[in-house]
């Protein structure tokens, strides 16, 4: 049997539990396959070489973790720069928050050859390589002209934004070209696999041959939607912990006379935070039956802090927290409750678990981890009510929630107020019906269904 190479912009030991869906569905991957986890360490070297990192190994288990160091300007420009100030912006849509700098692109190309050079040391002849998201769309271009000839598959978690957008990216044809270095490209849904289909024939000229095969640059690639899923069993049985229990219970006792409602993400500008709390104070306005009872508890996780974007998302979230309680708050009744930070896994079900509903309101999301969480948490007896944007790659399954366009601050708060009002029967039904949808296609299909289909690839 082949080995399985995981590769991605940051490793996590498997057995420890991590905040991030990359994280913790890639860690149950390789705690069950075995093998190896290739990417950056984490560390920046103040003063090193650019292009240049020292390669690390660990043993976790049966996994072993293989980590390269990045120098600080490497980390500025691969990481903060083309990653996270380009791809990232422009992959949600956002072109307006993108930031084309010169000397970005020059490292993202330099970072993925120092990784394809190092991880090209410890591969086998048989290994199969899975490389991960959009820090390192080159990297196969970059193992094959060392001489790679194993299979690689390339999974982007992220949207892949239609044609017009995705030409924003100077270097867009370059990068889609690298695609093609892959024998499999997974998207996360049917709709940016559509995208995919409609740039590669309209801008590369490529022959569809059918069964989502692509010929273009001389080479063929398939391509596929595999959308991701959370491990069903393993997070309804953190749910019946003492750590979730303990938090339902101590929340439950505090907001007995509360509707809660919850939101848990990445402080991060794609996911609708903004926009998420001016329709909680729509719904405060013009519902007033909510007064004194509809509390809104959002957590959001530091996230990407170096960035000026993310710091102004901070600022106006924490003005926003404060106008909505000023105006509505009374001395017994704080509408908003907003936290800055992380909440350990073992009690995150329970938070999932005590809330009416749940506000998972991207503007724009790959799938989003956050929505399946919250519908494995529930009690199948007395389930809450998930509201989920249109525009998360997890609409498309999760067609038993509440869509909503989260723009739309008057329609949203409608809906909240729908959520809130929903009898018990319909929130069961829906709740089945959701419940079925994350199990059939939960993060053990997706890593199979994507292996699978990596390894029937026809090669050329
Ligand atoms: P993210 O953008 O990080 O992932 P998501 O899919 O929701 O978004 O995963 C977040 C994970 O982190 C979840 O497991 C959640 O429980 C955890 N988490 C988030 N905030 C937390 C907090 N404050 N405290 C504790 N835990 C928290 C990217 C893409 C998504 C895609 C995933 C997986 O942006 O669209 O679904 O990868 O492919």
């Amino acid at each position: 049997m082949s080995r399985l190479v995981v590769v991605s912009n940051r490793v996590a030991d498997p057995r420890k539990a991590a905040a991030g869906g990359l994280a913790v569905a890639l860690g149950d991957a390789l705690n069950t396959a075995g093998g190896l986890w290739f990417g950056w360490s984490g560390t920046v070297i103040a003063g090193g070489t650019p292009g240049e990192g020292e390669l690390h190994l660990q043993k976790a288990g049966t996994v072993t973790l293989a980590t390269v160091d990045l120098c600080a300007e490497d980390h500025a420009d691969y990481y903060l720069g083309y990653s996270n100030s380009v791809l990232w912006p422009v992959f949600h849509y956002r072109l307006d928050l993108a930031r084309f700098d010169a000397g970005y692109f020059g490292a993202y190309r330099r970072v993925n050859r120092l990784f394809a050079r190092q991880l090209l040391t410890r591969l086998l002849p048989d290994d199969i390589i899975w490389v991960h998201d959009y820090h390192l769309i080159p990297l196969a271009d970059e193992l094959r002209a060392l001489g790679a000839t194993q299979r690689i598959g390339f999974f982007l978690h992220v949207p892949l934004p239609p044609q017009q957008l995705l030409a924003a990216i100077p270097q867009h044809e370059w990068l889609m070209h690298a695609l093609f270095a892959y024998d499999l490209v997974g998207f996360q849904s049917e709709a940016d696999l559509q995208n995919f289909s409609r740039y590669v024939q309209a801008e590369a000229g490529a022959e569809d041959l059918g069964d989502n095969y692509y010929k273009a640059f001389g080479r063929t690639v398939q391509a596929g939607a595999f959308p991701i899923g959370i491990d069903v069993d393993e997070f309804a049985a953190l749910t019946h912990g003492k750590d979730a229990r303990e938090m339902y219970e101590r929340m439950k006792d505090e907001y007995s006379r509360r509707q809660l409602l919850l939101g848990v993400e990445r402080l991060d500008y794609s996911k609708g935070l903004p926009q998420r709390l001016r329709a909680f104070k729509a719904l405060l306005k013009k519902y007033p039956d909510n007064l004194r009872s509809a509390t809104l508890i959002q957590i959001a996780s530091p996230s990407r802090e170096a960035m000026d974007t993310y710091t102004d998302l901070l600022q106006e979230l924490e003005s926003l927290c404060g106008a909505i309680n000023g105006d509505f708050g009374e001395l017994d009744w704080m509408p908003v409750r907003y936290m800055h930070r992380n909440v350990a896994r073992k009690r995150l079900p329970g938070l999932y678990r005590v809330a009416r509903v749940a506000l998972v309101t991207p503007l724009r999301d790959g799938m989003n981890l956050v929505a399946k969480e919250f519908i494995a948490a529930q009690d199948p007896a007395d389930p809450g009510v998930l509201m989920l944007s249109r525009f998360a790659g997890a609409a498309e399954q999760l067609k038993d929630a509440l869509l909503v366009n989260p723009y739309d601050t008057d329609g949203m708060a409608d809906t909240i107020q729908r959520a809130l009002q929903m009898p018990l029967q319909e929130r069961q039904a829906r709740h089945q019906t959701l419940l079925k949808n994350i199990r059939e296609q939960d993060v053990h299909w997706w890593r199979m269904t994507f292996l699978k289909a990596l390894g029937a690839a026809a090669r050329g």
